[in-house]
């Protein structure tokens, strides 16, 4: 009997949770879990512990599907917002220059959770580069918490060598100082490639200089552009049919369908614009992925 009880508690905690989860998905379907401890930070002025949980193992360079969470039962007074900053401390010529990476989502919060949402490391952790992210709670004005995490982000290699190749595309905008920032995210398979029919997103941010000594640069999702995506296996010399070109799904995000009709190596080949203006041709950098 007292065995019974206890299935049955556990039974409904697990409806009780699987209803909360509910709660907070989004419209996309098969939205990452979020499975993968990262690491986790204590703020010794709340005792309240932050783990930073992923939807992969590692972090790496390009689109990370992220998630901050108090350890724990403890939360912090309800009605605060979160602020979350990656930044980059880099060496170059005996001088340290900061700078940021964008970042997007974070909007379902709550006092223990940052809500879901996605960062775009530029680059990753390198001799003379390492990354950590402040993450603070704040509530009138005053930060209740803060953590400061180290991160490493892992590189992503390529067997092909083509400076054309990318992870994260940054280019140069003509008449401006202003650079548009893309990196891509696979929506199903734990937001990995698989063979065959692929949903995906494009995230665009249109980066902002620093305003000068002490400020970080900063991001603005991309809108309004219009893509043409072609994949073609570089190795083999041939694309795939299907696919669908991505359209716009929320401020700066896109959201297409590619096909990959056989493992290996895969270019999707761009042609971006920006109302009437070329920012990218599919003779230019394209993204570029081995599976
Ligand atoms: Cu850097």
């Amino acid at each position: 009997m007292k065995n019974l009880s206890y299935i049955a508690l556990f039974l409904f905690s697990f409806i009780i949770i699987g209803c909360n989860n509910d709660d907070n998905e989004t419209v996309t379907p098969n939205n990452p879990s979020y499975d993968f401890e990262i690491t986790k930070v204590k703020d010794e002025t709340s005792g309240l512990t932050l783990k930073l949980m992923a939807s992969k193992e590692n972090l790496s360079e390009g689109v990370n599907n992220v998630a901050f969470e108090i350890e724990g039962t403890s939360t912090l007074t309800t009605g605060g917002t979160w602020q979350i900053v990656p930044k980059m401390t880099m060496m170059m010529n005996e001088m340290t220059h900061k700078h940021s990476t964008p970042i997007r989502g974070f909007e379902e919060a709550t006092e223990s959770f940052s809500g879901k949402g996605q960062i775009l490391f530029v680059m990753p952790t390198i001799e003379m580069g390492a990354w950590d992210i402040e993450v603070q709670y704040i509530l009138e004005e005053t930060a209740l918490a803060t953590w400061t995490m180290p991160l490493t982000v892992e590189p992503v290699p390529f067997l092909a060598e083509d400076p054309a190749y990318k992870t994260v595309i940054n280019l140069p905008l003509a008449d401006s100082d202003n650079k548009i920032i893309m990196g891509y995210n696979f929506i199903d398979n734990g937001n990995n490639p698989a063979m065959g029919s692929n949903n995906y997103e494009i995230l665009a941010f249109k980066r902002i200089p620093s305003m000068g000594h002490g400020h970080l640069e900063t991001y603005v999702p991309y809108t309004d552009l219009t893509f043409g995506v072609t994949p073609h296996m570089p190795s083999m010399d041939h694309g795939s049919p299907n696919n669908v070109d991505p359209v716009a799904s929320t401020d700066g995000v896109y959201t297409g369908v590619v096909n990959f009709s056989m493992l290996g190596d895969w270019q999707l080949k761009l042609n971006v614009v920006d109302n009437n203006t070329v920012i990218l041709d599919e003779e230019g950098v394209s993204f570029y992925l081995e599976f």
